[in-house]
């Protein structure tokens, strides 16, 4: 069989936030594309988005929207991928999906290519994405584990609304309006626009991402938890994790306080790790109040690590800020990273 040289894309929630990262990124990259199909809910067919010079007319997804698709692309909500994602399998396409539905499903890999990208190769038809909050902090932790082993992580987020759509991210700036114009905040959305109550996340914190589970956790931080022993390949690591929403629009942050396997481990060990790491940029040096921030980090494909320090009161206790743009590297760029996997391993 010719070796083919061009692909069938679909993108699936291609009038969203990631989706439209995502298509940017196809287009940036110069993804190897026969034809791209965009898909939307009804509510958006028959819109035109631009790709390169071509305008591309957006499609209600259907099951038959798959076929002749040899990759497709889910950031349409678990529900949607749960209906499709199979139906694009069934058609020969392979998945690389966005949401929650299949992370920890044992027959579907959990990938972040730095870190674990051989496990794209057992793949059945569908790769999954992890939640934005994991991917940034493994991408830094991964190769200090490999170097000097990692047996437990205690994370705090802080997270930009714009990881809970675009339509808080219009919650905070009307917000941000009434505040200043000391009018009262109205709250319609967050923290979950499921759950009983709002709060203002403008000139606020929010200790709430997700619903409640039943031992106290948020569903996000149970994401964080379980999600990271699974890329690890370390069911025996103990990860525990609070997140927090904050009132800014792009990247998230994360306060990561790491305990190592190793004994008499510096500080400059950890920075000669993380300045050789895949996908990573140090950025820490106090003396010229040097670190990352989320704003800087906005629009960079890059995991950017500062503020490394070691525990005064034990040996192996390490803290380290990580911060990423929670759309590209936290979605998008993640998804774009694996489908060129596929095709650069031949794993499709
Ligand atoms: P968004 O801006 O609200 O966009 C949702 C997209 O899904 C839109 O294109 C929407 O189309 C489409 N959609 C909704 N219902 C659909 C249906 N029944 N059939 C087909 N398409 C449908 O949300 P977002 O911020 O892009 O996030 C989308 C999903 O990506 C999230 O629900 C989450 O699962 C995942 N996500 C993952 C991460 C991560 O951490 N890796 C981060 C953010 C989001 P219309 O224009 O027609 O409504
Ligand atoms: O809140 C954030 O900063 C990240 C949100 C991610 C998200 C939002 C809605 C549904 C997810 C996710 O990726 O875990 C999902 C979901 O698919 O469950």
């Amino acid at each position: 069989m010719p070796v083919k040289t061009a692909y069938n894309v679909a993108v699936v929630g291609a009038t969203g936030a990631v989706g439209q990262k995502i298509i940017q990124l196809l287009e940036d990259k110069r993804f190897p594309i026969n034809k791209l199909k965009l898909l939307s809910s009804k509510r958006s067919a028959g819109k035109r988005v631009a790709f390169g010079n071509k305008q591309i007319i957006v499609e209600e997804a259907t099951p038959e929207s798959f076929a002749g698709i040899d990759i497709a692309l889910f950031s349409a909500g678990g529900s949607v991928s749960k209906e499709l994602a199979p139906e694009a399998v069934k058609h020969g396409a392979v998945v690389v999906d966005n949401t929650s539905a299949y992370r920890m499903d044992e027959n579907v890999p959990l990938v972040v290519p730095e870190v674990n990208s051989e496990d794209i190769a057992k793949h059945n038809g569908i790769i999954a994405n992890p939640n934005c909050s994991t991917i940034q902090m493994v991408a830094a932790l991964k190769p200090i584990k490999d170097a000097f082993g990692i047996n437990r992580i205690i994370v705090s987020t802080y997270q930009a609304v714009s990881g809970a759509g675009a339509k808080a991210a219009e919650e905070l700036k009307i917000q941000s309006q009434q505040y200043l114009n000391e009018e009262e905040m109205v709250a319609n959305l967050l923290p979950v626009k499921g759950d009983e109550n709002h709060y203002p996340i403008a000139f606020n914190a929010l200790p709430q991402i997700d619903v409640f589970g039943d031992n106290g956790y948020t569903f996000e931080e149970m994401k964080m938890m379980n999600e990271t022993k699974k890329i690890m390949h370390d069911d025996a690591l103990s990860v525990a994790a609070t997140c927090v929403r904050l009132p800014f629009f792009t990247s998230h942050a994360e306060s990561v306080y790491i305990e190592l396997d190793q004994e008499d481990v510096k500080v400059a060990d950890l920075w000669e790790v993380l300045k050789t790491a895949d996908g990573v940029v140090l950025q820490d040096n106090p003396a010229v109040q040097e670190y990352p921030t989320p704003l800087a980090a906005a629009d960079k494909e890059e995991v950017f690590v500062g503020r490394v320090r070691k525990d005064p009161d034990h040996s192996k206790g390490f803290h380290l800020w990580i911060v990423s743009d929670n759309l590209l590297k936290g979605a998008a760029w993640n998804t774009v990273q694996i489908a060129q996997s596929l095709i650069k391993n031949n794993w499709l």
